[in-house]
């Protein structure tokens, strides 16, 4: 296979794939293509018990699988990649499946990718796997990695360069099993009654309210890059009236004797500032900021960064280039306001989950255009990945169009007291260590939150978001921290640590339940006791009601259309008083309906969305968008003439 120019093998309008290597120094200006694969449950492994056997075929549209001949037991089941493997199926017990599946791929690699002297690395990379991976290429382990949500890769080339022109078999082992010290928690409950369960019963038990899908969520790629290679890249930026500065800083792995030059373009290609050298500033004369979306009528300006690196390796001259977007833009939070360029920015947005019918959380294009579009016919400015990371692709599109990201992390439904403890104290260390590598040249991204909810009430949460939110600031000097909280003001042991108290309330739902009227005096009641506490911005971070498409009443009742909206009307009174004062932002739960498990409060998913899972708009979708188009308005930067008709393509 011959693939002469870097992306060509899967570019496209959106520039989707090249967009994973973006952010994943150390990968750009490489050829790759990805893969299709099969599973399988597999035999015991250890500490996880003995698990039963799947095995999937991982279908993708760029490549044919090879003949299924790689999986020699156990029945094989066709399953695409991206996706969960949960709804692809009719079998209810792999929909609710936990343990170990197999998934496994054999593909021919170019034979110049294994050969040369130096012969390229080949790197084999996964955007994310829910939960637990082991992965084998030729049988040979290669990478192990804990949690999903977030990408691994493994230098597979000592293990495929002594054999070219023969296949090469990529096997993952795939646990979903959460655990205390996982990210999300959970736990295995064995129903010992044999009276009311077969024999080996068990349930997963999790904190948290969405259906845990799991299964290779994400694209796997592989790549190649020189023997010398660019390994990250970090940039910051500060910027003044007419002058802003880019300080960077790069790490190339492989080599000491090698030189590094780079340099910015705006967006008419034209270069602005040049340097070389591993750590340095470039300064930019009259720079286009970015700005969020709404804020400005040019939002999401991105200029362009290229490192390119010389280096010389037993008698070769190896030369690898990266290019990365960089917007330039500042955040500083003040004791009441959000500034982004030194100008107060009002989060009006939106919680969302990466969820869809039959694919699950595996990464969708048309959705999440379909979702990009939603967000700007809603005048929304920005969301809360709530709650784990999405995807690459996802945050490329919200650095472009300038939708601001609260970014969290999976530290969702951490509330049993051993999740306070060092085991998971240190893994979530290294989570944020992860995300933080991932995203930290996103201008999109203006906050990291470390968790949504946790028992932040129980004493030990304070040592434990203490650790947290300063190593995060340590990996992270540049952007404010906080966690997602719904516990009592003057309980809350984390919040004395966070940037911006971010608070979620549901008021006359879970809370005297179709009592509409105690909204005014509970919400105002909330704000005033958080900000006397700690004098800091706060974010209503999630509010909300479910209701199911096409069901009406007047007065309004619960789960109907109505209720939704007048809900929402009764937190609005409050937001626009409060907004003047210290309220920094309001995020509604939830942008679209989503799956669950199943519950008594569950009626097919969660229903507080505004769309439905397939995004048709809600009655509330209505409310909120002449919201924000009149919040939008008070700020005379709008882009000119929006319509409802508009597509608002750049
Ligand atoms: C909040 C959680 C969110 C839930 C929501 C709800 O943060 O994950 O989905 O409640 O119950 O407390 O709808």
């Amino acid at each position: 296979m011959n693939i002469p120019q870097q992306w060509s093998l899967i570019s496209d309008s959106l520039n989707s794939t090249k967009s994973v290597f973006n952010s994943c120094p150390g990968a750009a200006s490489r050829e790759n293509f990805l893969l299709c694969w099969e599973c399988c449950q597999s035999p015991s492994l250890p500490g996880w018990g003995t698990p039963p056997v799947v095995k999937f075929l991982f279908l993708n549209s760029l490549f044919l699988p090879f003949p299924r001949n790689s999986c020699q037991t156990g029945p094989v089941i066709d399953m695409p990649v991206p996706a969960s493997f949960n709804d692809i199926t009719q079998d209810p017990s792999l929909e609710n499946y936990i343990g170990w599946v197999w998934y496994e791929k054999e593909v021919l690699l170019p034979l110049r990718w294994l050969q040369g002297d130096p012969a390229p690395r080949v790197v084999l990379r996964f955007g994310s796997a829910h939960y637990y991976s082991i992965v084998w290429v030729n049988g040979v382990q290669v990478v192990e990695h804990e949690g999903g949500h977030l990408p691994f890769e493994a230098d597979i080339s000592s293990v495929v360069q002594g054999s070219p022109g023969s296949l090469c078999r990529i096997t993952v082992a795939l646990n979903n099993t959460l655990t205390p010290h996982t990210l999300p928690p959970g736990s295995i409950q064995y129903m010992a009654d044999k009276s009311r369960y077969p024999k080996n019963y068990f349930v997963q038990n999790t904190k948290f309210d969405f259906f845990n899908y799991a299964g290779i969520h994400r694209p796997v790629v592989l790549y190649t890059t020189p023997a010398a290679y660019i390994d990250d890249i970090t940039v910051t930026t500060t910027s003044s009236d007419s002058v802003a500065m880019v300080q960077y800083q790069v790490s190339v792995v492989g080599s000491t004797a090698n030189s590094l030059s780079l340099s910015l373009r705006d967006q008419e290609g034209k270069v602005v500032a040049t340097g070389d050298g591993p750590v340095g500033e470039l300064k930019v004369l009259n720079p286009n900021l970015w700005w969020p979306y709404l804020m400005h009528e040019n939002p999401g300006y991105l200029y362009s960064l290229e490192v390119r690196m010389q280096a010389q390796l037993g008698g070769a001259l190896l030369e690898d280039v990266y290019t990365l977007p960089v917007g330039i833009r500042t955040v500083h939070v003040t004791s009441s306001q959000f500034l982004i360029n030194g100008r107060p920015f009002y989060f009006h947005g939106v919680n969302k989950h990466e969820d869809a019918d039959i694919r699950g959380k595996g990464l969708d294009w048309p959705l999440i255009v379909k979702d990009f579009n939603l967000l700007r016919w809603l005048g929304a400015n920005s969301f809360r990945t709530s709650h784990y990371p999405y995807a690459e692709e996802i945050m490329d599109l919200c650095d472009a169009y300038g939708i601001a990201v609260i970014d969290e992390s999976p530290g969702v439904g951490i509330k049993l007291p051993e999740s306070f403890g060092n085991r998971s104290l240190q893994h979530h260390l290294a989570v944020m260590e992860e995300l933080v590598r991932r995203d930290k040249n996103r201008p999109s991204v203006v906050m990291w939150s470390v968790a949504n909810e946790p028992a932040s009430e129980l004493p030990p949460a304070a040592h434990y978001f203490k650790t947290v939110i300063a190593h995060t600031k340590a990996l992270d000097p540049s952007r404010p921290v906080t966690f997602v909280t719904d516990a009592n003001y003057a309980l809350d042991h984390g919040a004395p640590y966070v940037d911006v108290i971010c608070v979620n309330s549901y008021f006359s739902w879970y809370h005297d339940p179709g009592h509409l009227e105690v909204i005014p005096l509970q919400l105002t009641a909330q704000f005033e006791n958080w900000y006397k506490t700690y004098q800091k911005p706060i974010i209503q971070s999630e509010y909300g009601a479910d209701s199911v498409p096409g069901l009406h009443s007047d007065p309004p009742m619960m789960f109907t259309e109505e209720y939704q909206q007048a809900l929402l009307r009764e937190y609005h009174s409050v937001l626009d008083k409060k907004r003047k004062e210290y309220v920094i932002g309001e995020l509604i739960w939830n942008f679209a309906d989503f799956m669950t498990n199943q519950g008594t409060t569950r009626v097919l998913g969660n229903k507080k969305g505004i769309f439905t899972r397939q995004r048709q708009p809600k009655a509330a979708a209505f409310v909120l968008r002449d919201r924000y188009w009149k919040i939008a308005n008070e700020s005379s930067c709008l882009p000119p003439a929006i319509t409802s008709h508009s597509l608002f393509l750049k």
